[in-house]
């Protein structure tokens, strides 16, 4: 096992059972023009994650460590959009519209595609999922199940919304999950730091948060 000096309390994880899960680092919350700035965020925030994402990956697969990615997009179609997600509110632009980046949010238009500093490469897995769980309507619970995953490291984009829900769908699964502080962001500074106080509170009701660094010296501890 392990240990990563973590809050609530220390972390301890199986190598032979730990999956990072990457959330949603796509273009279009990222980049100007996409779905993040259609709703009215200031995307300048999400540029903190890319970094610390980027050592984190580097980190995992350097010791041949799964990596599976997630993004969320919809059908051309939008036969798996929620008529409810795509009328809320009052975005300049609604999923589906033709955007600078092709069309929002739309699986195989570019802005639905990772930035390049997060990539995927060969043998890794990327998730689609219409939802902001990365459980919902999706292969993940099943293929974590068939590798007899035990441990869950996360990171990406956006803290309160994907990120959080997708620990707590995970967290509601067995499993024990990790979110990386400065390998996540928020539109809002302040959703991002009650996030990671809610998920750690009560004893660690939803999960551990550890910064980087912590989880880098934990690794090199072991080898
Ligand atoms: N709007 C927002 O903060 N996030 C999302 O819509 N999706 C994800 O978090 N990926």
């Amino acid at each position: 096992m392990i240990p990563v000096n973590a809050q609530p309390f220390e972390f301890r994880f199986d190598p032979d059972s730990v999956v990072l899960i990457v959330i949603d680092m796509q273009r279009d919350f990222i980049e100007p023009g996409g779905f993040g700035e259609t709703l009215g965020n200031d995307i300048s925030h999400m540029q903190r994650a890319i970094g610390p994402t980027a050592e984190l990956l580097k980190l995992f697969r350097e010791r041949g460590w799964p990596v599976v990615h997630t993004r969320e997009n919809h059908a051309g179609d939008l036969s798996d959009c929620p008529p409810a997600k795509r009328e809320r509110g009052n975005p300049t632009l609604r999923i589906g519209d033709d955007g600078p980046m092709g069309r929002i949010l739309i699986r195989g238009e570019p802005g639905a595609e990772i930035i390049a500093d997060c990539a995927a490469i060969e043998g890794e897995t990327v998730i689609d999922k219409p939802g902001k769980g990365a459980f919902y309507a999706t292969p993940l619970g099943d293929l974590l199940a068939e590798r007899g995953t035990k441990s869950l490291v996360f990171a990406g984009v956006t803290t309160e919304v994907c990120v959080q829900t997708t620990i707590r769908e995970a967290n509601d699964r067995g499993f024990e999950c990790l979110l990386i502080e400065e390998a996540t962001e928020s539109y809002f500074p302040e959703f991002k730091a009650a996030t990671l106080d809610m998920i750690r509170a009560q004893g660690g009701i939803v999960g551990w948060t550890a910064p980087l660094a912590s989880f880098r010296a934990a690794l090199e501890n072991e080898t």
